[in-house]
């Protein structure tokens, strides 16, 4: 036998694990979007283009970074913020193309948060050995909209921790069209991405695409 152990999975057929208290996995929900999405990230990145941003601690980030919607994650030597406009072009993020606000307004619903309305899409490329250490997401102002994550290509192992940096994290495997609520209880939880193997998906080549959606106002 040869071939995808997941091809015969039918369009819009997803299975869920809850991780945590307020953080639940939605397999391959993303799939029956997928064409849509890469369309409209093609045309979106043409505007913003995938750029390392600065640490404040003065490190390159491995992760390539862009954002859509009405605020952006950035960073720089001053620190993080989000930002109207992207300080490499001097223009405003592009707006969300509507396959994003409908997608993660969908996986919203389905894991129990109704009526998400997202105001910020970071948008990570992982090249094969980029990775995120491990962090919170507290630059958001509203704690209570959960977040929404989509995985797309190459596939990404994703530690999950605790309320405190050195506790011990769970191993969750990532795959192409995965996406992750999480709110409540674990919004504030320690996370991060373990360096991203070599890897071939048709639709990224070596890489792997991670859209994060937010409310941060
Ligand atoms: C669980 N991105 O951009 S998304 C980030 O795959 C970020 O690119 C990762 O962390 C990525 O800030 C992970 C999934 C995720 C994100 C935040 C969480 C899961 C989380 C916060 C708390 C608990
Ligand atoms: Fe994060």
């Amino acid at each position: 036998m040869t071939g995808d152990l997941f091809a015969d999975i039918e369009p819009g057929q997803s299975w869920r694990e809850e991780l945590a208290a307020g953080a639940v996995v939605l397999r391959r929900y993303a799939l029956p979007w997928d064409e849509a999405l890469f369309a409209a990230l093609g045309v979106l990145t043409d505007k913003a283009p995938f750029r390392h941003m600065v640490t404040p601690g003065g490190f390159d980030m491995s992760v390539a970074m862009s954002n859509c919607g009405r605020l952006g994650w950035v960073t720089d030597r001053s620190g993080y913020r989000y930002d109207t406009h992207d300080p490499q072009t001097g223009l405003p993020w592009p707006a969300m193309p509507t396959a994003f606000v409908e997608m993660a307004r969908s996986a919203a619903d389905a894991a129990g948060f109704s009526g998400f309305a997202p105001d910020a899409c970071l948008i990570n490329r992982y090249a094969p050995g980029a990775k995120l250490s491990l962090h919170q997401d507290k630059d958001e102002l509203d704690l209570a909209a959960p977040i929404v994550s989509v995985s797309l290509g190459v596939p990404a192992t994703f530690l999950f921790g605790g309320c405190q940096r050195a506790d011990k994290c769970a191993r969750v495997p990532l795959a192409h069209g995965d996406v992750v609520v999480w709110g409540g209880p674990a919004r504030l939880r320690y996370h991060g991405v373990l360096p991203i193997k070599a890897a071939h998906h048709p639709a990224t080549g070596s890489h792997r695409i991670n859209l994060t959606f937010r409310k941060v106002r």
